[in-house]
């Protein structure tokens, strides 16, 4: 009996010191303050797994070498197999296609190459049934100049006069002149004279894509009913296009656009990287422009959450905006693009762990890291770090804390396709010439995406498709590497599993270390939970690390969880943490081997295995049992 009360009254003890944890541990604001309360459960988004489809290169249904929807609502049930929780769709709207839909003629139509609006609709009928998230992209920086609005713009029509910036140029000796020296990312002036109006607009891109006026409040209720537009059909949110050029300066008291800098080492006016884009590229408007959006979202009340993902290679300090302010929400998840801009083929561990850490240390608290490998405007990861280097690379972003966003393809290890001029259609190509057009081509990561090893790689049944099927398609395709158990696709699954069942993952505290020069290390760790630890040995040496030199509180003997083909060990192997050798491009995620038990003593936190407990435990009992004998013994 005494006992009992003995044991009861330990474990109270012990529980009487758990508000102590609300104390910061050293990590870096994994703690998802903005977790549902109500539910104790991370928000739908704040662990998805984000697949991104490329619609032309998808799934074609009707046997013309494109990709439409219908193709895509047949092939959800793969995104659900895969374990996807939200897909965003590359435009899909109504478009002369000079820049494969990123030039939209009519905002609000699907363009009928993909299929038509009751398409759309069954589309999304199919997700929700499947639970997969529909997500459209949303690009703001421009309209086609086939868009209803800019005919009558130019043609001054009072309520459209001013939807796109329009200037009368300068005059010099009778000549008209550009306004500015702007200079367009697509090479040239930034400025095209319009015979009709009379007038220059602006296109920060190619010519047939004119600037939408966002000084203009109509223009911003426009693209907000927009927005309201595909929400009300039951679309999950969007994925924001090329957000830093919405603005650009306000002309100055005379009427005039100031010129930019020049940049030195640049000789070449019409090249973009001519000039300092201080007056058309992240302008101080533009932040609060994606607070008015994110409002938008927030008057749909019925059903999940909606979410903004915002494009932006801007500064680290500017991308942080994105996600709101102390009074303000912004994008749930601004991009995280540095595993792209900041990880090469040479990076080491602490390079990793520096570009890691950038994302975390500057995320305000609160907020929700994301992490993308790869997107349709770059080369493949297989292509840029590797192919040995996929599956560690997806072990990574679904190991650290945050939304994982993956491109078509990835998870079969689809790398760039090597296109011939003849074949090339990216306009950013086509506007060079056969010597330099590879330097700008997208095609090489656009090509269709491998099914099987059937005619087209059974992505189409079409004598030629709009892009060549990649060569190794005999290779590399789902149906063959649904049979391999440690393929691309199958270790890409059960990642997405792995998370989708493990607390830890998903709501635990983060540390990332380089263990070595060579050795990456991330440990997930949560009170009253396992520890997970994910390596990745990054370079072809074998390496032999101590785990417990670089993290505190790891059991010595830890359980493999999951293992890529660089390794000989399996799932359920024990190693020891001490002293683990790790083989070339070998990555591991290990498990302690029991769950810790977190106090807070003297200033510090302190962490006991469970089988700590139950000895500490054990030895009061035993302690006190003792005393009870004693007492017994001294009173007879
Ligand atoms: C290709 O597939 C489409 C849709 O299933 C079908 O209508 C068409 O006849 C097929 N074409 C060829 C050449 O097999
Ligand atoms: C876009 O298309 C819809 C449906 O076809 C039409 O009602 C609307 O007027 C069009 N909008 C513009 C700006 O052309
Ligand atoms: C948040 O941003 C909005 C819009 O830009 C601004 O009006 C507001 O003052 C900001 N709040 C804080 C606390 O900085
Ligand atoms: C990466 O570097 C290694 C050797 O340094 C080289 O063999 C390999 O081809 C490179 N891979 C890529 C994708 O550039
Ligand atoms: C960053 C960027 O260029 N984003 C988009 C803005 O518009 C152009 C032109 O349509 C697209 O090609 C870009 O993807
Ligand atoms: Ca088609
Ligand atoms: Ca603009």
């Amino acid at each position: 009996m005494a006992s009992l009360v003995a044991a009861l009254l330990v474990i109270l003890m012990l529980n009487g010191l758990e508000p102590a944890m609300s104390q910061p541990y050293p990590n870096y604001h994994a703690d998802f303050v903005d977790i549902d309360q109500a539910k104790n459960e991370p928000k739908w988004w704040q662990t998805g797994a984000f697949y991104q489809i490329y619609p032309r290169s998808f799934k074609d249904s009707n046997g013309d070498g494109i990709g439409d929807l219908n193709g895509i609502a047949d092939r959800l049930p793969y995104l659900k197999e895969l374990g996807i929780t939200a897909t965003w769709l590359s435009p899909i709207f109504t478009s002369p296609m000079a820049d494969f839909g990123y030039d939209i003629a009519n905002f609000t139509e699907i363009a009928p190459i993909f299929g038509s609006m009751s398409d759309f609709e069954n589309l999304l009928k199919i997700a929700k049934q499947l639970n997969i998230k529909i997500i459209l992209d949303f690009v703001p920086n421009h309209s086609s100049d086939e868009c209803e609005w800019f005919k009558r713009s130019a043609a001054r029509d009072p309520e459209y006069k001013d939807f796109y910036v329009w200037h009368p140029g300068k005059m010099v000796n009778g000549v008209h002149q550009p306004p500015s020296n702007w200079v367009s990312v697509f090479h040239g002036s930034a400025w095209q004279w319009h015979e009709g109006r009379k007038e220059y607009y602006l296109h920060q891109f190619v010519k047939k894509q004119p600037d939408l006026n966002y000084r203009n409040p109509k223009v911003r209720e426009a693209m907000k009913n927009v927005l309201r537009f595909w929400l009300a059909k039951g679309v999950a949110g969007f994925r924001i296009d090329a957000v830093p050029h919405v603005f650009e300066i306000a002309p100055d008291a005379a009427g005039q656009y100031r010129d930019e800098p020049r940049n030195n080492g640049n000789n070449d006016p019409d090249d973009y990287g001519y000039l300092q884009h201080i007056y058309t590229v992240d302008q101080p408007e533009t932040i609060n422009l994606v607070y008015e959006w994110r409002a938008v979202l927030d008057e749909f009340k019925d059903g999940d959450e909606r979410i903004l993902l915002a494009e932006t290679y801007s500064p680290i300090d500017i991308v942080m905006q994105y996600y709101g302010n102390a009074t303000a929400e912004g994008a749930q998840l601004p991009f995280n693009f540095r595993l792209i801009s900041d990880i090469s083929n040479n990076s080491n561990a602490e390079s990793y762990e520096w570009t890691i850490l950038q994302w975390l240390q500057h995320m305000p608290k609160g907020r929700t890291a994301n992490w993308v490998l790869g997107n349709h405007d770059q080369p493949r990861v297989g292509s840029r770090l590797g192919t040995d280097r996929i599956d560690m690379l997806n072990m990574l972003t679904t190991t650290l804390p945050g939304a994982s966003v993956t491109y078509q393809g990835e998870e079969l290890g689809m790398t760039n396709v090597w296109i011939s001029w003849k074949d090339t259609v990216d306009p950013s190509a086509c506007n060079t010439n056969p010597n330099v057009y590879e330097h700008y081509s997208r095609d090489p990561e656009r090509t269709p995406f491998q099914w099987s090893d059937d005619i087209d790689a059974g992505f189409s049944n079409a004598s030629k498709t709009w892009l060549p099927i990649g060569p190794s398609y005999k290779l590399i395709n789902l149906e063959k590497e649904r049979k391999e158990p440690l393929s691309h696709f199958n270790i890409f699954k059960q990642l997405m599993q792995l998370r989708k069942e493990t607390k830890t993952l998903q709501v635990g505290e983060t540390e990332v270390k380089a263990v070595n020069r060579n050795v990456l290390g991330v440990k997930r760790f949560r009170q009253h939970d396992f520890t997970y630890v994910t390596l990745l040995n990054i370079f072809d040496g074998t390496e032999t690390v101590n785990l417990k030199d670089s993290f505190a509180d790891l059991t010595t003997d830890m359980e493999v969880v999951l293992v890529t083909d660089k390794s000989q060990r399996k799932a359920g192997d024990f190693i020891n943490s001490e002293n683990l050798q790790l083989l070339p491009k070998e990555s591991l995620i290990l498990r302690s081997t029991s769950t810790y038990y977190t106090y807070y003593s003297n200033g510090e936190h302190r962490q006991l295995p469970i089988e700590g407990v139950y000895l500490l435990v054990a030895q009061v009992v035993l302690y006190l049992s003792y005393r009870r004998v004693l007492t017994l013994n001294s009173v007879c």
